[in-house]
């Protein structure tokens, strides 16, 4: 038997290699990228990144919106020696403290508490009323008086003048807010800044925003 060992190996003309497996990459395709398929993996590793990042965003948002507490009833001015700052036909001129929701919804207050002894979280509750969002509720510091035991609004206790604590608690012991009132003098309001830090208020504004002009605690 003879052997032609010139037919073990075949060269395709290029019309024969056309038949050539489809999942081969041909050369300009390797080095332009048609063909590499992870590139699908691409797209959705930025979808879930997208989704992470907006997720993380999202609860930011809402976490510097709302507070740890879900929701921003705070203290927001306090005065505790008003001679004029605030004239109530009933109460004459008692001292106050303003609360203000900065929350995005309304809400019910109903058993939220005021003290000044952190030991005694409801030393004055507060009464079944609703504050809107981005509204405004004055507390008065005072009793004693028949028209103050009968105000819903009156906590019955007083803070010093000389300075004194205060804590905001909502209905579940949840510290809300609380702040170290120093020292005023008469007429003077310890206030919120529009960026949330204490200062001196010449002009209080009872029941209304602050004003701009707050002095910085620390001055
Ligand atoms: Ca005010």
């Amino acid at each position: 038997m003879e052997r032609n060992e010139t037919n073990d190996i075949q060269l395709l003309s290029p019309e024969e290699s056309e038949g050539a497996p489809a999942d081969v990459p041909s050369f300009e395709e390797e080095f332009s990228g048609r063909r590499r398929g992870p590139d699908l993996k691409l797209p959705l590793g930025l979808l879930i990144t997208f989704l992470l990042i907006g997720g993380v965003g999202f609860f930011l948002w809402r976490y510097l919106a709302e507070g740890p507490s879900g929701g921003t009833l705070i203290l927001n001015e306090i005065c505790t020696a008003n001679h004029e700052s605030l004239v109530s036909e009933t109460l004459d001129t008692p001292d106050w403290v303003e609360l203000y929701n900065g929350s995005n919804r309304d809400l019910n207050l109903k058993d939220y508490g005021l003290t000044d002894n952190p030991k005694q979280s409801y030393k004055y509750r507060l009464p079944d009323v609703t504050l809107e969002a981005g509204e405004y509720l004055l507390v008065y510091f005072t009793g004693g008086s028949e028209a103050a035991d009968a105000d819903p609004l009156c906590t019955g206790f007083g803070l010093s003048r000389y300075g004194e604590s205060l804590l905001l608690v909502d209905a579940n012991y949840n510290l809300l807010d609380s702040v170290e009132v120093p020292a005023l003098e008469p007429d003077v309001s310890y206030a919120r800044a529009a960026d949330g830090s204490w200062g001196y208020a010449i002009r209080p504004t009872p029941g209304e925003a602050n004003g701009e002009d707050i002095i910085p605690a620390w001055n």
